[in-house]
């Protein structure tokens, strides 16, 4: 072809992961921190459209630092779901939980510093004083389905934009989807020009078998709510793939008898409930039928050692 540089077209044009188009493509890790329970798992699943952090009503529902993966024509968001930060109880769980936030805010383009509508108290504050200040801080506040009156959220926005020069300030609901749409671009207004660091199709670095683990705490902490104390998780003793199915074999371990019969509930019915849900979250997670057995066992004191804590995979 006269006339065309043929190979300074091509020239940084592609990059491993398959062709796509570098330039002008923005990429980046977005942190998403606050206190426990404020809605930043919920906010994460939404933001990425597909759940892969475990939710519910209870604090400390997050344990791990929880990758979401995003892909769209000209950017890559990879965020981050951290658990909420610990202020009250300082055992070794707790203080590996917040190491995890603070390990996190240290490797991130973006931070979204995640509150609850109308709520601003010390907790907060703590984790406000952890975000680093060289990096874009968004203030989301969620739950604003909470305030029925608007006219309210005015001024307790201004009053924690005080606090810190925001970047932005962006109310939303998790629950509800509301203006997830406007956080996400202004987000993008703040990725780094970078090509992606995952494939296209990818929703999470984390293995179909930590996800599998995940999913029966999330069910445990929902169907017994208060009654159980935080300390009990979730090992995956087995997994097998057999063609398409998958075969589970998870044991979900607490501190006492007591919390045993609490699991398995009258005849079972609680335990039979846990599995059901269980496997329905599976099979539409991995596309494909699942088999799964859960197991209760008893072994106390592990969130209280450090050894205790690597072996079921906390950093
Ligand atoms: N009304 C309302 N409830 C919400 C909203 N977002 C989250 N929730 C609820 O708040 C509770 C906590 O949500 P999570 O997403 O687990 O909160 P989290 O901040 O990840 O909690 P930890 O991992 O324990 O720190 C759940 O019961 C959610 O359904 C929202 O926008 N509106
Ligand atoms: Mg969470």
């Amino acid at each position: 072809m006269p006339g065309v540089d043929v190979n300074a077209f091509f020239a940084d044009r592609t990059d491993a992961s398959g062709g796509t188009s570098v330039e002008g493509f923005r990429c980046g890790y977005i942190a998403i921190v606050g206190r426990p329970n404020v809605g930043k798992s919920t906010l994460m699943n939404q933001l990425i459209g597909a759940k892969v952090s475990i939710t519910s009503r209870k604090a400390q529902t997050t344990r791990h630092r929880i990758t979401g993966i995003q892909t769209v024509e000209d950017a890559q968001f990879i965020y981050v779901d951290t658990p909420g930060f610990q202020t009250r109880h300082s055992n070794a769980l707790n203080k590996t939980l917040n190491k995890t936030v603070s390990n996190t805010l240290t490797a991130s383009d973006v931070v979204l510093f995640v509150i609850e509508a109308g709520t601003f108290g010390p907790a907060d504050q703590q984790v406000l004083d952890l975000l680093p200040k060289n990096v874009p801080v968004i203030l989301v506040i969620n739950k604003s389905d909470h305030m029925k009156d608007k006219a309210t959220l005015m001024p307790f926005a201004q009053k924690v934009a005080a606090l810190r020069d925001f970047t932005a300030i962006v109310p939303v609901s998790a629950k509800l989807r509301f203006q997830i749409d406007a956080l996400e671009r202004e987000i993008r207004n703040h990725l780094p020009e970078n090509p992606p660091v995952f494939g296209a199709d990818d929703i999470t670095d984390r293995s179909e078998k930590f996800l599998a683990a995940e999913i029966v705490r999330e069910k445990v902490f929902r169907l017994l709510g208060d009654e159980l104390p935080y300390t009990s998780t979730v090992i995956i003793e087995q997994f097998l793939q057999e063609g398409n199915l998958r075969r589970i074999f998870a044991a979900i371990l607490v501190e006492r008898d007591t919390h045993k019969s609490m699991i398995i509930g009258n005849k079972g019915a609680r335990l039979k409930e846990i599995s059901t849900q269980s496997r329905l979250d599976m099979e539409k997670l991995f596309g494909g039928p699942v088999y799964l057995e859960i197991w209760v066992k008893v072994k106390s004191g592990w969130a209280d050692n450090e050894a205790g804590l690597r072996a079921y995979g906390y950093e």
